[in-house]
């Protein structure tokens, strides 16, 4: 079992227990182990395995240790499941709806027995939450607006990217144990597109020729319909087995025959749109395009099917990247040969961001260092809170000098990479950075940020980050729209104007990795590039495991059409440190101001 569904089974447990009305040191115990399983290196069924281990992270005792290896065993929490026969398990979507929290969603369960999105839609529309003690007019609309956003967000029935990949991977090393007749399981669909989240996972499986009879095909589709995370099947047919896995997210599996998997990938990749486009194509040119192969209109020749790269060469037009396809002027450009050569995760030289001990990451300098040393970096920034995230436990001006000698001086622990000091400094309501210029000018690398005063007016929001950009300290600005995906809006305000500013003051956007934000977006990003902004990509780790979060930013930059030259943490140190906003610029902007290095 995977840390995030034994999290996720914890989370829904103290939700439950809140609502229910339980003492807050109840539930909060098991919210607290749900948060340290997101930031777990190690997986806890491993973990479990030492009975000693296991009782050694914090906030697991007897009672949690026992829950836990009952979880893992059963698949499920007998408190849970109790807890959900007395509340129907969607009031826990309730709890996702923005404005509204346990205390609320309990009064609501009590008064109407309203347990969903719907209902309390119909509730709040007949003005019947208003006279509910603790709401009136004022939240009875924040409460439908909180409702429209989660069914744009949350109740959109789609996942992150990255939680598609990794039920994707477990699922694809399981169908190759199938046998000898598998030859290959390849994911298309939005997945392989790289888009930030995902409807469904479609898998195509090829068979060995000669493996490839209605016998094997069936053998392969019983093999699937064993794979132990399925919750249910939803579709068995000849070629193709849908299933629902116990995490929410649906397969479409396709079994296939060798000789077709080029046009069968092009189909299944999409988008549609770009399909239309393709097919429209094909057909000016006296052929037709399907999931099959490209054939002549008449006789229904095969002109091309093996391969995609086949196909695009007969269409006359360069191999598109499937991050491209999305019917945003790639097949013009492929035609002209004018398409990007996009950035890929083996160009990346270093990491911009990440937290440490010092605020709320969970590993050290040295441990941060290590692990990006590993993946083969040439520098990374640690870059902890300043002091206004205070839930971050953020620094001040004394102790962001302080984390500056300790990372001068871990940098002898940890050899072969460079260790530069830096700082996530928050930009405050007013756009102020949140430290004194003379800290600012000690570290290597500032990036600023937004975490607090997420809902002003639009024209108010521009000016703040207008302001931070033009602090001649401000590098990089860090998750730009401060969104959270399937979670929360991006800030409201003018991103032209934002792009405009920050190409001209020399300050690069952050294509921020961590799967949660991919941040700025791919739209954004292109629209970055096309103004001349330089571009970080970075993940913004709060622990060594989410170094590796670096794929999804690279999947989401290669969307925006960015190349290895749009982005500066793809140089040598040397070339990184000159295209950041030069520090020469903060004296010459504050002429008072001596610098500090
Ligand atoms: P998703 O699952 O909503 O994240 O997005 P996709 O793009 O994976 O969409 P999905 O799963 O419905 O279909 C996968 C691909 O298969 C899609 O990108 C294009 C292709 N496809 C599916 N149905 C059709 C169709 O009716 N017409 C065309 N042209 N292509 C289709
Ligand atoms: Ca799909
Ligand atoms: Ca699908
Ligand atoms: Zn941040």
């Amino acid at each position: 079992m995977e840390n995030r569904e034994i999290a996720r089974i914890l989370r829904e447990t103290a939700q439950l227990l809140e609502i229910d009305g339980a003492i807050i040191g109840r539930y909060r115990s098991y919210e607290k182990v749900a948060d340290l399983l997101g930031n777990l290196t190690d997986r806890i069924e491993d973990v479990a395995k030492d009975e000693k281990k296991l009782k050694e992270l914090p906030g697991i005792g007897e009672g949690m240790a026992e829950h836990i290896h009952e979880i893992l065993k059963t698949g499920d929490y007998s408190l849970r499941q109790k807890l959900l026969k007395k509340y129907p398990p969607t009031i826990l979507q309730l709890l996702e709806v923005p404005s509204l929290g346990p205390k609320r969603v309990a009064l609501l369960w009590k008064k109407f027995k309203c347990a969903n999105v719907e209902e309390l839609e119909k509730i709040a529309r007949e003005g019947k939450l208003r006279d509910l003690p603790g709401f009136g007019e004022k939240s009875e609309q924040a409460i439908l607006k909180g409702a429209e956003q989660f069914k744009n967000l949350a109740g959109s029935g789609r996942v992150q990217l990255n939680v598609a990949d990794e039920e994707s991977r477990k699922l694809s090393a399981y169908i190759i144990k199938a046998g000898q007749d598998v030859e290959s399981v390849t994911a298309a669909g939005s997945l392989r597109r790289g888009k930030e989240t995902v409807g469904d996972v479609d898998l195509l499986v090829t068979m060995r020729p000669g493996g490839d009879s209605q016998k094997h095909t069936h053998a392969v589709a019983e093999h699937i319909l064993k794979y132990p995370e399925i919750k249910r099947a939803l579709a068995h047919g000849e070629n193709k087995v849908s299933v629902l896995l116990e995490s929410g997210l649906q397969v479409d599996v396709r079994l296939l025959a060798k000789k077709s998997f080029g046009a069968a990938l092009l189909y299944f990749t999409g988008s549609k749109q770009h399909n239309v486009e393709l097919r429209g194509r094909a057909n000016d040119m006296g052929w037709t395009l399907n999931e099959y192969a490209l054939t002549t209109l008449k006789g229904g020749k095969v002109v091309a099917r093996e391969t995609e790269e086949d196909i695009y060469a007969k269409l006359k037009l360069d191999y598109i990247e499937p991050e491209l396809r999305e019917c945003t002027g790639e097949i013009e450009a492929a035609e002209h040969h004018k398409l990007p050569k996009l950035i890929e995760l083996g160009d990346i030289r270093g990491d911009l961001q990440m937290h440490t001990t010092a605020s709320d990451g969970r590993n050290s300098i040295e441990e941060m260092g290590e692990t990006a040393r590993k993946l083969g970096y040439e520098y990374i920034a640690l870059t902890d809170h300043s002091q206004a995230v205070t839930v971050a436990n953020g620094m001040d001006e004394r102790r962001t000098i302080a984390q500056i000698k300790k990372i001068r001086a871990a940098q002898e622990h940890v050899p072969g990479i460079r260790l530069l000091a830096g700082i996530e400094v928050d930009i405050k309501k007013n756009g102020a950075l949140d430290l004194h210029d003379d800290c600012l000018a000690q570290l290597d690398v500032v990036v600023a940020s937004v975490h607090s005063y997420m809902n002003l007016e639009p024209a108010e929001m521009t000016d703040r980050i207008l302001a931070a950009i033009e602090n001649p300290y401000t590098q990089i600005i860090a998750h730009p729209t401060g969104r959270l995906i399937l979670r929360r809006e991006p800030f409201e305000y003018d991103m032209e104007q934002i792009l405009d500013a920050a190409a001209k003051h020399g300050v690069a956007m952050e294509c921020n990795a961590f799967p949660d934000r991919l941040d700025l977006k791919d739209v954004h990003l292109r629209m970055a590039k096309q103004r001349g902004v330089k571009i970080v990509i970075s993940t913004d780790s709060h622990s060594t495991r989410h170094l590796s979060f670096m794929n999804y930013g690279v999947l989401t930059a290669r969307r925006g059409w960015i190349e290895k030259q749009d982005v500066i943490n793809a140089r040598p140190l040397e070339e990184m440190l000159a295209a950041l906003r030069p520090k020469s610029h903060q004296a010459k902007a504050k002429p008072a101001m001596r610098s500090a290095d």
